[in-house]
Parts: structure tokens; sequence; C-alpha cells
């Protein structure tokens, strides 16, 4: 049984020393657990009666070990990226507060001594038993236990939850298909459940949202910032100098109308090259960090970095954060920071999350081209009053609700559902809505007894042309839920949908199943793996299986806790 934890000093123990990313990191864990064991609290209470069985988990964060080159260790007091950090220091707060039994490694040695691999020996060529209920890393860390685990890695690679920032499609992630058609790339094609990746933000819901967490304000602290805002005080968001680049433009019309601050790294020898209008701070602890945010009343992005914490954290402080529209959208395709990376999806704006999820007033996306528009929105948002606000999912509640919902449901080692038509029990089960648009699930969850999410919550449509899952699911204020394509895959969900087809053919496709234009031809698919929310083609007609979501924690349904 696992019992919620409010002290975390055990867990700083566990979490070592020395590097500066471990620092940074147990020093973020010791600010916030207050505000963990508070959640903790809550949570109890909201799942009063839960039986929660204690898990043996390994937490192997493959980028920070020395194998692995750790690029990041020695750029975080310069200004290098800490949004990896700060995810996965929440991580282990959130396992270590609901109760697990917690190992961390970060080096090779150490992983191995934790999977009993004999030490001087490169890999264990026989399966041996593995002491762990769940292995969390990253891509890095998966490459290693592939070397040192030998054949138990096939044999348990169903209980690894891969980190896994900006997300990895189907397409890429099946190694046969994505070296067919050309989604191979350096990251991809471990044919793991798309749902065992975990990602910062809910970017396709055919991998898992982990998220990260932001700092909460009380009623009292929320009155006191909104009352003490600079309505004049500006900061930039770009911790390096090279973000800066270029963007004199921009700073010049900001300067205008608003102080200018930033908090970009630099040493005494050269400081950093921005213009002399600029009070730069120097890369500040977090804290100080966050009393910056609450005296401002503007949160400027530049362009880069893309989706990290910092938006969150200003939005949660009550400033207002001004970004750039991206047109066209940056993606994999065309753009060298997501050149090689596991996905096609197509960035709009710097953050994607902060626009579609939270928006006006809080966030304004505006074309940067247009001096005009930019202009006109900086002197808006002088003049907006806007409350602090945190996103359910993103406060230390929602995180441990989701982790915990996870850790109970998701179980990647019971034998796949088939994708194959007729095989499976569920397909007579559907009916065709009232408004005859779209199917429903007629029977209630016990229908499939285990299913999680519970298959009630599925409402099933075509997708307009070239729309994918992701989008025609949202746009009818729903999600799209990967594991309820096998209730669609057949011949029998086209025709209750009054699609007659003319054929019907089963195929290896991340778009199917679909229908096929122009014509009637409908495309099943064949391998499980491929299902795959995003993803669209104007060839097809995708049928997509959506389901609600809670307010504010758009990973569950609301039968799913
Ligand atoms: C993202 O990484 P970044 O580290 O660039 O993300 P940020 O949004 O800048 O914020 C990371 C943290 O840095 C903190 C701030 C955030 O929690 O509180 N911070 C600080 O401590 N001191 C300061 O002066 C300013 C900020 C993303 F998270 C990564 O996944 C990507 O790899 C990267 C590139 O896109 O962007």
């Amino acid at each position: 049984q696992a019992v919620f934890r409010s002290n975390l000093s055990h867990l700083l123990e566990l979490m070592g020393s020395g590097k500066e990313s471990l620092i940074f990191m147990k020093k973020r864990t010791r600010r916030l657990t207050s505000q963990w064991a508070a959640a903790a609290q809550r949570l109890t209470r909201k799942l009063a009666g839960t039986q929660r069985d204690q898990k043996q988990v390994l937490v192997h964060i493959g980028f920070l070990t020395e194998e692995s080159g750790d690029v990041f260790s020695p750029r975080v007091l310069k200004g290098g990226p800490l949004g990896e950090m700060v995810q996965w220091a929440d991580i282990l707060a959130a396992l270590y507060v609901l109760g697990h039994s917690l190992r961390i490694t970060v080096s090779l040695k150490e992983l191995q001594s934790n999977l009993g691999v004999p030490p001087g020996r490169g890999s264990c060529p026989l399966t041996m038993p593995l002491p762990f209920d769940l292995i969390y890393t990253d891509y890095h860390g998966l490459q290693q236990m592939k070397q040192h685990m030998g054949l138990s890695f096939k044999k348990y690679r169903c209980r690894i939850r891969v980190i896994d920032t900006f997300g990895t499609e189907p397409a890429y992630n099946h190694e046969e298909y994505a070296t067919l058609h050309g989604y191979r790339t350096n990251w991809g094609y471990w044919n793991l459940n798309p749902k065992q990746f975990m990602t910062m933000f809910p970017h396709t819901p055919d991998n898992s949202f982990m998220g990260f967490v932001s700092e909460e304000l009380n009623e009292t602290e929320k009155q006191l910032i909104k009352g003490g805002k600079a309505s004049n005080m500006a900061v930039v968001y770009g911790k390096e100098a090279s973000i800066w680049k270029g963007k004199e433009k921009f700073l010049n019309i900001l300067n205008k109308y608003m102080e200018v601050h930033g908090t970009v790294y630099y040493d005494s020898q050269r400081p950093p090259e921005v213009p002399a209008f600029v009070k730069n701070h120097g890369l500040l602890p977090q804290p100080e960090f966050q009393q910056l945010l609450r005296k401002a009343k503007l949160f400027i992005g530049f362009g880069f970095p893309y989706e990290g914490p910092a938006p969150l954290e200003a939005i949660a402080n009550g400033c207002i954060f001004l970004q750039s529209r991206f047109s066209p959208p940056h993606s994999s395709l065309n753009h060298e920071f997501f050149r090689g990376k596991p996905t096609s999806r197509e960035v709009f704006s710097q953050h994607p999350y902060a626009e579609n999820f939270i928006g006006k007033p809080h966030v304004w996306t505006v074309d940067y081209n247009n001096s005009e528009e930019f202009e006109a929105a900086i002197k808006a948002i002088m003049k907006t009053q806007v409350d602090p606000y945190l996103p359910y999912e993103y406060t230390c509640q929602g995180m441990l609700e989701r982790i915990h919902a996870y850790i109970q449901h998701q179980d990647f080692c019971a034998a796949p559902a088939p994708a194959s038509p007729g095989s499976h029990p569920a397909q007579s089960l559907f009916v065709l809505a009232p408004n005859a648009t779209h199917l429903e699930w007629a029977l209630n969850a016990s229908s499939v007894p285990g299913a999680w999410p519970p298959p009630h919550s599925l409402r099933a449509w075509l997708a307009a042309p070239g729309k994918a899952c992701t989008d025609a699911c949202l746009d009818r204020g729903l999600i799209c839920e990967p594991s309820f394509f096998p209730f669609l895959n057949s011949q029998e969900a086209f025709l209750k949908l009054q699609v007659p087809c003319d054929s019907t053919e089963s195929e290896m496709h991340h778009l199917y199943p679909a229908l096929a234009q122009p014509g009637q031809e409908c495309y099943l698919q064949k391998e499980p793996l491929l299902f795959s929310c995003a993803g669209a083609s104007t060839k097809y007609e995708r049928l997509c299986p959506c389901r609600d979501f809670l307010k504010g924690q758009v990973a569950l349904c609301q039968g799913c806790l």
C-alpha cells in the first residue's frame, strides 16, 4: 500500500549531489516542499478509500549521465536549458509524494548496479528478474538500457516510461514503418506503445502528458501581486544572449512604452550584447526570477526557446505573455531546432500550449512582422487587467492526480488490443448518435472490463479531408483518445456512420482507419502501434475516436480517476 508523503528530506538524499543540475533540482524540490505537502493532503481526501499499491520505481536520468555527454549540467549557471531539470525535479517529487519506493540513477555504473548487471560486463545476455515495476528514463537512458540489459530489455520494456519533451508520433515510433516511409530519425523507432512516451505539454494525445508544476499563489498573494504590478514593466523571455540577436526593432518599439528587463547570463569578462536601455539582472536563481515576474506586467517572447516552463510561471505570477505567431509554422521539416525530432507537429507560435489552452487575456499571439500589430498589442496589454492564472494540470495536485491515474491504470505489459476488424468483441456496441453525425458507445463502461479510459466516453467522427484527429476532436471540445481506435477499426463502424464502403482493405498506415478520397474505399489499420491521433492528408477522411476531459486536466476523462 502506498502512503502519501509530505516530508521530502529523504528524497533530497536520494537525489545525490555534485552536479549543478542536481543542485538546481534539489533547491527547487526543497522550495516546493510545502506546496507538494498541501497538494498531497487535498488529494488524499479526494481519493479517499482508493487502494494504491506501492511500486518499486527506478528513475534513470539519461541526459545527466557522463556517458551521454551531459551537456546540460555545465550550462545550468550559464543560461542553458533548465526546463528539463524543472520537469525531472517535479517527476521525482510527485513519485515520492505519491508514496512509491524510488531509486535514482544519473550514471551508467549506478544504472548497472540497480539492474543487477555484473560489474565489468557490457551487458547481461540472460534474462534476469527486474526488481522494478516501473522505470522512468529518457531517450539517452533507453539506449543505455538496451545496451546493458541484454534480453531482459525486450521482456521488460513495457515497464519503461520515456520522458520526451517534444513527443514521439506513432509513425516515427514504428521501426519498419518509419524506415519504409521516411519517418526514421535518430530518436524514434523503438516500437513502444506511444503512450509510454511522456511529454512536457499535451502536444498529442498519442503520448501521455506528464507536465511539471509551477508555483501556486493563495488569494492574499494574488491580491498583493495585482496591486503591486508596474504597468510599464516588461521582462524579456530568454536567458541566453543569442535569443536577443536581431530583435532590436521590437526592443526599440517596446522601449517606447515600457521599461525593459532581462535575465541574460553574463560573465564579467564579456557582458551580453543587449541594448543599453535594458535592465539586465543576469541569470537569476529561480525564486528571484519569480519575484521579478511578480512585479512585471508583460513577459515577452521573441520566438525562442520553444515550449518552456517560463511563460506558465509568468502567467501564474500575473503577467501577460506576448509571443509571435509563426507563419508558416515551425516543424522538423523546416526548422533546425526540431530537425530529427520524432514528430511532424507544426508549431504555430513560440508556446502553443499558452496560445491554445490559456489564450486571451493572459496570452497574446501576434504577427511580429507587422510592427503596427505588435505596437498595438503592447499598448492594449498595458491597459489590460488580469488575475494570476495557473491551469489545474500544472498545479502540484493536478500533477499528482495525473501520475496517480497513469500508475494505477496504464498497463503496457498486458496483451495489446487487436487492431484487426472482427476480432474485437466491442465492435457491435456502437450506435449512431440521434443527430446522425457521430458514433457513440451504446453500453456502459462495464461492457469492457478494465479498459482505461473507460470506453463509454467515446464519441467518434469522420473528420474532414486533411484534418488530423487531434484537431477534429478539439474542434468539438473533445480530445482524441488513441486507445479507442481498435473499437472503430471495422467495416461495421463505417457502415454505422452511413459510409457505404466500395471496398475495405487492411493496411499499415498511420492515418487509418480512414476513407480515401475520391471514391468510397475504406481502409482499416493493420498494426495497432500505428494508431495515431496526429497526422493528416487531404487524401483521407480519418475515422477519429474522441473523448471528454476534465476541466483543466486534459489527460483525464470524466470517469477516469
Ligand atoms: C525550454 O527550456 P528553457 O530552460 O529555455 O525554458 P525556460 O522557459 O526559459 O525556463 C526554464 C526555467 O528557468 C528558470 C525559470 C524556468 O522554470 O523559472 N529561470 C531561472 O531560474 N532564472 C532566470 O533568470 C530565468 C529563468 C524547454 F523547457 C526545453 O524543453 C527546451 O529544450 C528548450 C529549448 O526549446 O526550451
